[in-house]
This record gives structure tokens, C-alpha cells and sequence, in this order.
């Protein structure tokens, strides 16, 4: 393994600062909180922090709207605080990722608003400006969060393109000033001491030229999807920010990470492969589209659930990046909601074997999701089990992608109450929620009023009452991620999918299989509250248990919601 590769034996941690830490009781998570809070990685043990967006913003999409790259939000604190984050991490071996979001800029920056001040702006093809079409707007492309992608210009009578809210125009990454003005913002950020960047929707940033229509959806607007995901110069712009930016470090190794809705294996392949010098890896969205209605994410109309098709979908990953290219791990993020509640069972009930289903298959889930080959990724609270929140208002409601889906059908006559089944299953906030640092008012994370409600389970599920306590779900994650450290066939070996295969006899059983070395690792889960057993040739003589979530691992049988992983040395096998 080259040393520019060190993220291959590593696990990542997503800290979404404006809900991790409050320092200062205003209510919003901060650096200063963050900082109070670097041991609690050290004791999991992770490797690389990536933070959520924490530039100057006037945060309608949390952050991910950037008006100035080079200042801190005052919110969040200083460059002061964000050097001290930085050294207190790499003080414990933790490095630090920031994310990149220059797919658009916010409205308020100055690059914008020069932009949209005259038609004859220097700047005016840093952004992407139409005419309009029959007076209406150019083309029928519907924006991620609802509307149209385009907004009228009354001072200069054109409209501007964002795939994302208004606040969010995108960059013109067609013009060559546009793309040096970012990479040496990045070159910037990279003196200061980061380690690399997670890289916002990278792979909307080339447009198909004439931005022709998309096939409608259930709005009557058009898919952007066709013309902006991974469009003609996707590839050759990574390689160039590879070029322009991180070779200018020879002595430096960095993790890239692109975000990419939409990718499919062979464009991720081109991206993660080492000798194509883009990206060392992208988050692909197949795994969290499978239960989702692929019009519209919300609709309680969707294809069910079933780990046929996840743990299938995960396998034809790992197949397809292959020994070239490489996969991110992610069960959830600050876009997802939380897994334990979509995938496992979060019943607090105490499961015959012991624990509460909730836990049980939070420790399930953890462990498949280590078992596979890639780098993992944890996003806060996942480590403590933390659940979807129990939805019942609006107004309870953050995200502006639920207010705006809410506006837009209210104005056509629906009601709330009929789509918060929906919202409440899959929506951003239950991400969002804040930290459970304890089971205090606030969880720990804020003295003050928390800018979005605590989850109330945080009186049960909180840091305080797992750290260093056998058997919580911080224990078994902790545990988890020091057997990728010791152990290379985690980190190396080819990748088996066991079960369940397709017609398979074991729907519920997840079992995949990893061999370096004449050495297997076998992990086995059982995905639902009934006894199941191992087939006995997934258990092969001799084989032990090295981690597992119940202490009595060793029988046959699979408990309710048991994880285990089984070591095997294939000359040890007799039988
Ligand atoms: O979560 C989604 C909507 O259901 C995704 O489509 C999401 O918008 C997409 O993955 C892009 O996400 C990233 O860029 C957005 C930002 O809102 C997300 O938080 C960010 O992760 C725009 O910058
Ligand atoms: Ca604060």
C-alpha cells in the first residue's frame, strides 16, 4: 500500500458542527464546542474527521451556500478556533477534511453579486445567465429542492441557473477563471493545515452545453439529472484540481472524496482509479435510493425495503470498484436519516438475548457496514444508535427542502397532514437534531435553546451513558474500528457476498465473506427478531469469533438481530 493511500486502514467521522456542540448557549453548535469534544473521536478511534461547511454563509441551506470561502461563519467562530481545532486533532492523530462546496456559491457572494450587477460584468460568465424562453424561464429543469432550477434577474432581465434553493447559483466551471479562482481557494485552505476535502454534488459541475430539457416527473418539471450529472468535462475538471491543487503538495498526502448523486460504477470507477489521478473515492447514492420513490423521495408510495436489495446493491459495488478503485461506506449523513431507524428495528423493547431491538441492530448495522471494503464513514450520534425523531409538526421543521416540497403541494391544494408520513421517514432533520451528549435538558449540546429540537430519546440514548460502558453501541463501534487498524484483511481482502442472494433460503441473514492471505473473515447478522441458524459451511471448523455483539457467540444459531464476525485461517481447517 503506497503511503498515499493511508485512508485505506482508516474510519472517518462527519461532524455537522452546527448540531454537534454549543459552546456559548446561543443555541447553534460551534468550533469551540467541537474542540471540547476531540476526545470522545480519540476514544472511538477514528482516523479523519470531515466537517460540514462552516464558511461565511447566510445559511439557508445550513452552510452549504458560501459567501465568503476564506472566512469563518462568526457563528461557528474564528479562524483562531479552526487552527486550534485543527492542532488539537493532529495532536491525536485525527486529520481533518473539509467540505468543498463549489458546485454554486450563495447569493450574497461577492463573486455573485458582481455577476448579476450588469450584464457587461467582468463576471458575468462566472455564473450561468439565460434569456428566457416564450417569457418563461429556459428550459424545464426542476430544482433539487423544489420549483424551478431558475430565477428572474429584474435588474439585468435574465434569469440565473441553481440546481439547488435561489441562494445557490451555480458556478459557471466552463469558464477558466472560475476554476483557478477555486483552486487556489483550495491551495489555501490546504496551506492552513487541512488534509483534504469532501467534495459537494462534484458531479453536477459540467453541463451539457445548450442545457437541453429533461424528461418530466410527477411535478411536470424536467429532470436536470440527464444534462448536469456527470457531464462531458466531469472527469477531465477532477483531474485538472488534482494537478492544480494537490500535486502542488509532493510531500503532503490528502483524502478526496467527491460527492456524486446519480454516479453509476463505471463513472465512479474512472473517478477512484489511482492512475487516472481524480478522486480517491465518491459517495455513491444507489444503496439510499432503493427504499425511496426515485420521482419523488417523500411519497409514501415507494418500493419496500428488503436486504436483498441492499446488501445485493452494496455487493455489485464492491465488484465493480474492484482492486482499482475504491469505495466510501456510508449508511447515513446530514442528508440521510438515521439507519437504525430506516433499516434496523428501533424498538426499545429488551430483546430476549438481551439489549433493546434499537441497539441490537444498530451494532448489526455497524458491523456490515465495516465488514465491507472501503473506508467507512460514521456520522455523528450513529455511533450511540441515535433514531429518527417523531415527527407530528411543520413547524418542527428545518430543512428547507421539506418547507419548500410542503409549500409547493399546499399551493396545489394538498395537506400536511397527509404527507408527513412520508417526510418524517426520510427528511434531512433527523440528522440534523443535536448531538446526545448526555440525558440532560438540552443532551448536553446546548445550555441554551438548541436551534432544532433535541430528540427525546436523548434522555435514554446519549454519549455519557455509553462511553466505556460494556455492551453499548459506542463500545461495539469502538471495537469495530480498532480490528480495521490490526487487521489487514479487513482493509485488504477480496469480498464475498454470502447471503442473501437472490431466491436465497435466508432473507434475513446478511453474511459476507473476506480473504487475504489465506485468512477469511466472515461476518454474519441476523436482520430480524427471530433465532436463525448458520448454515455450517459459513461457519467453517476451527473458525473464532473475534468480535461479536453478544458475549455467548458460539453457537450455530443467530440470535435476534446478532453480529458476528468469525476469523479463519484456511490451513488451520479441518473439516
Ligand atoms: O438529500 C438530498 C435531497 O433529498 C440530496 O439530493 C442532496 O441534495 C444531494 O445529495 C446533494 O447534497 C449536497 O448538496 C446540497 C446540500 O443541501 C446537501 O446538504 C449536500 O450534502 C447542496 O449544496
Ligand atoms: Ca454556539
Amino acid at each position: 500500500m503506497g503511503k498515499n493511500q493511508w485512508w485505506r486502514d482508516q474510519v472517518v467521522y462527519q461532524i455537522y458542527p452546527r448540531s454537534f456542540a454549543d459552546s456559548n448557549g446561543d443555541g447553534i453548535g460551534d468550533l469551540r464546542g467541537t474542540i471540547d469534544h476531540v476526545d470522545h473521536l480519540a476514544q472511538l478511534g477514528v482516523g479523519v474527521v470531515w466537517l460540514s461547511p462552516i464558511c461565511a454563509s447566510p445559511q439557508d441551506d445550513n452552510g452549504y451556500d458560501i459567501s465568503n470561502y476564506q472566512q469563518i461563519d462568526p457563528m461557528f467562530g474564528t479562524l483562531e478556533d479552526f487552527d486550534e481545532l485543527v492542532a488539537a486533532l493532529h495532536a491525536r492523530d485525527i486529520r481533518l477534511v473539509m467540505d468543498l462546496v463549489v458546485n454554486h456559491t450563495s447569493d450574497e457572494h461577492e463573486w455573485f453579486i458582481e455577476s448579476a450587477s450588469a450584464k457587461d460584468s467582468p463576471k458575468r460568465d462566472w455564473y450561468i445567465w439565460r434569456e428566457g424562453k416564450d417569457g418563461k424561464e429556459p428550459n424545464n429543469w426542476e430544482s433539487f429542492f423544489s420549483g424551478p432550477t431558475w430565477e428572474w434577474n429584474e435588474a439585468t432581465q435574465q434569469y440565473y441557473l441553481h440546481l439547488f434553493s435561489k441562494k445557490q447559483p451555480d458556478l459557471n466551471w466552463e469558464n477558466p477563471e472560475v476554476r483557478q479562482a477555486v483552486y487556489a481557494m483550495m491551495r489555501w485552505w490546504l496551506e492552513r493545515g487541512v488534509d483534504g476535502f469532501r467534495m459537494d454534488v462534484i458531479n453536477l459541475i459540467s453541463k451539457v452545453p445548450g442545457l437541453p430539457d429533461g424528461p418530466v416527473g410527477p411535478t411536470g418539471r424536467g429532470s436536470c439529472f440527464d444534462a448536469c450529472a456527470n457531464g462531458p468535462r466531469f472527469h477531465e475538471f477532477l483531474a485538472e484540481m488534482r494537478r492544480e491543487v494537490f500535486d502542488a503538495y509532493p510531500d503532503r498526502t490528502f483524502l478526496t472524496v467527491g460527492e456524486t448523486p446519480g454516479i453509476g460504477i463505471d463513472d465512479a470507477l474512472k473517478c477512484s482509479d489511482p492512475a487516472r489521478g481524480e478522486v480517491d473515492m465518491v459517495f455513491q447514492f444507489e444503496h439510499v435510493g432503493l427504499d425511496n420513490n426515485p420521482g419523488d423521495k417523500f411519497a409514501i408510495d415507494r418500493p419496500e425495503h428488503t436486504l436483498t436489495n441492499l446488501a445485493g446493491n452494496l455487493a455489485a459495488w464492491q465488484e465493480g470498484m474492484d482492486e482499482r478503485g475504491w469505495n466510501s461506506l456510508y449508511f447515513e449523513n446530514h442528508d440521510q436519516p438515521r439507519s437504525v431507524s430506516r433499516w434496523g428495528d428501533d424498538s426499545e423493547e429488551i430483546s430476549p438475548a438481551g439489549g433493546t431491538w434499537r441497539e441490537r441492530s444498530a451494532k448489526a448495522l455497524a458491523g456490515m457496514l465495516h465488514a465491507h471494503r472501503g473506508t467507512p464513514y460514521v456520522y455523528q450520534g450513529q455511533e450511540l444508535g441515535m433514531n429518527n425523531t417523531p415527527w407530528q409538526r411543520l413547524s418542527e421543521f428545518r430543512d428547507l427542502e421539506v418547507l419548500n416540497y410542503v409549500a409547493v403541494r399546499q399551493a396545489e391544494g394538498k395537506v400536511f397532514d397527509d404527507m408527513l408520513a412520508g417526510i418524517a421517514r426520510v427528511n434531512r432533520d433527523n440528522a440534523r437534531t443535536p448531538m446526545q451528549w448526555s440525558g440532560e435538558p438540552g443532551a448536553g449540546f446546548s445550555t441554551g435553546e438548541p436551534w432544532i429540537a433535541v430528540n427525546p430519546a436523548a434522555a435514554y440514548i446519549n454519549a455519557a451513558a455509553q462511553v466505556g460502558k460494556p455492551g453499548s453501541v459506542f463500545e461495539f463501534y469502538r471495537a469495530l474500528i480498532a480490528l480495521r487498524r490490526e487487521n489487514p484483511v479487513l482493509v485488504h481482502g477480496d469480498f464475498e457476498l454470502l447471503s442473501p442472494l437472490a431466491d436465497c433460503a435466508h432473507p434475513d441473514l446478511w453474511a459476507v465473506r473476506r480473504m487475504f492471505d489465506g485468512e477469511s473473515l466472515t461476518a454474519l447478522a441476523n436482520f430480524s427478531r427471530e433465532d436463525a441458524e448458520v448454515p455450517s459451511e459459513w461457519w467453517p471448523q476451527g473458525a473464532s469469533v473475534v468480535l461479536g455483539s453478544d458475549l455467548d457467540a458460539d453457537a450455530r444459531v443467530l440470535r435476534g438481530w446478532e453480529f458476528v464476525f468469525l476469523s479463519h485461517r484456511a490451513d488451520r481447517a479441518t473439516g
